[in-house]
């Protein structure tokens, strides 16, 4: 095992990593950037090195700072939490060129997930469902050819770009006779972005469901899935309340989908904690993209099946195998994560600046994984997340009232907050009836 693993993150994921060290009696180094000093995982990392200045092109994402700290403080392994350097292929590459561990898949299996297009291809050999497409790039250069798989995909159809995800670099097109332009408009934005052009196409399903299945594997042949999580509700890709299991969905399209994931892990090697991305529309199940991190939402995986992710990520990663087998997994319960963010209800612009006061909620089934304190500065520079509160229950019903109580005792005094909107949320008749589908949340916003 590790005996120090750096933490390459802030916020409260840095603070979820260190207290998994902990708990595993390994020591931690915190990084961060000046503005950063007084995080809370900083003040409670056995070592802190400041990586560079507040634009996270300098801190979070300096890649040779961040591996001079991991020399300097003689640091096992780095975890790189969600967002910055999580799925960098050419950062774990040269954290194992320079001898250290990366807390994830490897390098190779980064990158093919990274490219939407092979990532489809290795899907279809495991016999993961995915959505009638080109399963392949698509020839722009050949007009006729592109029609050709248009017709035979029918409309409505999306391109998107091989290097996007996400909901970067993607276009609706409704009949051939956009087509074409479509598809050289989103391969010049993606060659801009992405340094790619490549671009794809499938069917664009109308009214889905965003559902993803967690899955946790060791790179040696054993591979588990923790079930299903609803994260449909979204504004511009930005997740805002998350469940788990995702509501009414077949047992048996359930475990069929879970099947298949798994034995795509097992096919790539997969090591470490993953998420397959799914819609799902009409009872079925359609892969998407799959993201080789862990994510914002694992808490809520965490809550119905009692696994620590961030642990059996560690755990694998340091070579062990799997030590819990599918059949110790017990879904039970549900549970509910709300995101708070520093922003103003009713613009959504971020809001950073002094927390006077922050009261916690509490209670049975209440969990709130978060940096902040009173006296804390929320700074202009990162992600307005800063706070998440998951709730549990045996079932929907109780899981949900808990999170109408959480939200309504949490106070956070000094900035503006989304709490009205989930709160809000919490209390709609057809969130409460469970299965609202992507679109829902910005059409009732633009009522
Ligand atoms: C789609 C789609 C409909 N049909 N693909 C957006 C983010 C990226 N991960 C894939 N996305 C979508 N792909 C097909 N074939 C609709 C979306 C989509 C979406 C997906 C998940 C969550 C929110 C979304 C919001 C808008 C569009």
């Amino acid at each position: 095992m590790f005996e120090k693993i750096l933490i390459a993150n802030r916020g409260e994921i840095a603070l979820r990593i260190l207290r998994a060290c902990k708990e595993m009696g390994i020591k931690t180094v915190a990084v961060h950037s000046l503005v950063d000093h007084d995080l809370k995982h900083v003040r409670l990392a056995d070592e802190s090195v400041c990586i560079g200045p507040n634009p996270s092109a300098k801190s979070y994402l300096n890649v040779p700072a961040i591996i001079t700290a991991m020399e300097i403080t003689d640091a096992d392994a780095v975890h790189p939490g969600y967002g910055f350097l999580a799925e960098n292929a050419d950062f774990a590459e040269r954290v194992q060129k320079s001898g250290f561990t990366f807390i994830g898949p490897d390098p190779d299996v980064i990158r093919m997930m990274g490219d939407k297009v092979e990532a489809i291809k290795a899907m279809i050999k495991a016999g993961v469902p995915t959505v009638p497409g080109s399963n392949g790039a698509v020839p722009s250069d050949n007009p006729d050819v592109c029609m050709e798989i248009g017709r035979r995909i029918g409309y409505p159809i999306i391109i998107k770009a091989a290097s996007g995800g996400g909901g970067r670099g993607m276009r609706v097109v409704h009949d051939e006779a956009t087509l074409m332009n479509s598809i050289l408009i989103t391969q010049g934005e993606a060659k801009a972005a992405f340094g790619d052009d490549t671009v794809y196409m499938e069917k664009y399903l109308q009214n889905p469901r965003h559902v993803e299945v967690q899955i946790l594997s060791d790179g040696q042949g054993n591979a588990i899935h923790l079930g299903d999580r609803d994260c449909s509700l979204q504004r511009r890709h930005q997740k805002v309340l998350e469940e788990a299991p995702a509501p009414g969905i077949p047992q048996a399209v359930r475990e069929a989908t879970y099947a298949a994931c798994v034995k795509a892990c097992v096919e790539m090697g997969y090591k470490g904690a993953g998420t397959f991305e799914f819609l799902y529309e009409d009872g079925r199940f359609y892969f998407i993209e799959m993201n080789t991190r862990i994510q914002v939402e694992h808490p809520v995986s965490e809550m119905i099946t009692g696994i620590d992710l961030i642990k059996e990520q560690i755990r694998v990663c340091a070579g062990e195998k799997l030590s819990i087998k599918q059949s110790d997994v017990i879904i039970r319960g549900h549970a509910f994560e709300c995101r708070i963010n520093a922003e103003d209800p009713k613009t959504f612009l971020p809001c950073p600046g002094l927390v006077k006061g922050f009261h916690a909620p509490g209670g049975l089934g209440v969990r709130v994984d978060s940096h902040l304190y009173s006296g804390y500065t929320v700074p202009p520079n990162y992600d307005s997340m800063i706070a998440k509160i998951i709730t549990f229950g045996d079932t929907r019903e109780i899981a949900l009232s808990r999170m109408r109580q959480a939200l309504d005792e949490t106070i956070v005094d000094g900035i503006r907050t989304n709490i009205p909107l989930q709160q809000m949320l919490v209390r709609d008749e057809e969130f409460r009836k469970g299965g609202v589908n992507i679109h829902y949340l910005e059409k009732k916003l633009a009522l």
